[in-house]
């Protein structure tokens, strides 16, 4: 399997997290690659290749012009309007006040981009969100080279961020960048399985209103967890893309038994589709010990995880989301590939 990876994701180095009315360190840090990195070498799984230079076109085509130019731009203007700490929301164009007039002042224009108020921005961060998608692109062209699986092995997640908004730790969305290269580059039906614990809110409204990409997401139901407004069971799509969108919102305390029936449920929906690629938003944040989410999957069962979504027997590329048990998402991850490889 091709693994693409770049060590430069350190640029995304930010400080601070906010979280349970603090700030703390960031979940989502850099060190979560270098247990990938260590246990992709210990199973064998290959070496790692460096990412490709993709015009931004490719993304511009998910997100929307202005706001990619307002996540180049971010931090550059925080820090001349003269901020101490990193660049965080504290307002929204919420319910009583829906505002469509983008502010001039930074402060405003966050709250304009962000739908979630956890992650901040720093020096780079853009930089290192462009390379991720770099990453997602240079794993999706490998698959219309003709290899039959790839995995992008990138950070920052991408599976939060909508047309033109940022959160949950997410940028650029890479799944949907990789979704849409691949339709550009020979293939006609995408399936989109993303097994991360939240739900992958961005891929949704993305390809919402499409039936060129079958998004599905098994995720902790949104009325009990992140980003707790989108993701539930009754989101099928609209206009085109009725039939096209498929939630398994699940409880607390779900084990791989239950959470794989859903699996099993949704590969079915996509063999009926007649997908002819799959991409998948990889989270490993299911895991049993993870210190932000309430499944109970255990790390021997995502061998499981890869086998099954091999049995779909279409090329395949695997993008990496979240999983923040950091000394055991090495295993988890490699585990669910070796799976895959090895049916
Ligand atoms: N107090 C991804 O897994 N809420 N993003 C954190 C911690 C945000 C997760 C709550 C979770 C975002 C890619
Ligand atoms: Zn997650």
């Amino acid at each position: 399997m091709k693994i693409i990876y770049s060590p430069h994701h350190t640029q995304h180095n930010t400080k601070t997290e906010l979280s349970g009315g603090e700030l703390v360190a960031p979940y989502e840090c850099a060190s979560r690659m270098d247990y990938v990195c260590q246990a992709l070498q210990e199973y064998g799984l290959g070496k790692t290749t460096e990412p490709l230079e993709f015009p931004r076109c490719h993304v511009e085509k998910i997100h929307d012009k202005d706001y990619l130019s307002f996540l180049d731009n971010c931090w550059q203007q925080w820090q001349a309007t003269g901020m101490s700490g990193e660049a965080i929301p504290t307002i929204w164009p919420s319910r009583s006040m829906p505002s469509n007039h983008i502010p001039r002042n930074i402060e405003g224009q966050i709250g304009y981009y962000a739908l979630a108020g956890e992650t901040a921005i720093a020096k780079n961060t853009a930089q290192a969100a462009w390379l991720s998608a770099n990453i997602a692109l240079t794993a999706a062209h490998s698959l219309v080279q003709g290899e039959h699986s790839a995995f992008a092995l990138a950070r920052p997640p991408g599976h939060h961020a909508s047309k033109n908004q940022y959160g949950g730790y997410c940028f650029i969305n890479n799944a949907a960048v990789a979704a849409q290269y691949l339709l550009d580059n020979g293939f006609q039906r995408v399936a989109l399985m993303d097994v991360d614990f939240h739900h992958g809110n961005g891929t949704q409204d993305i390809f919402y209103e499409r039936n060129d990409v079958f998004f599905s997401s098994i995720h902790g139901d949104p009325l009990d967890a992140f980003p707790h407004f989108l993701g539930h069971a009754d989101e099928t799509g609209i206009g085109a893309g009725v039939g096209y969108n498929l939630n398994h919102p699940l409880p607390q305390g779900t084990p791989y038994a239950i959470w794989s029936e859903k699996l099993e449920q949704s590969l079915n929906a996509f063999r009926n589709y007649g997908a002819d690629v799959l991409v998948v938003s990889l989270g490993l944040d299911t895991y049993e010990h993870d210190p932000i989410s309430f499944f109970k999957v255990k790390t021997d069962e995502y061998v499981n995880m890869g086998t099954t979504l091999a049995g779909l027997d279409i090329p395949t590329v695997f993008i990496m989301e979240g999983g923040y048990a950091v000394e055991k998402l090495g295993h988890n991850t490699a585990n669910v590939l070796q799976g895959f490889l090895n049916v």
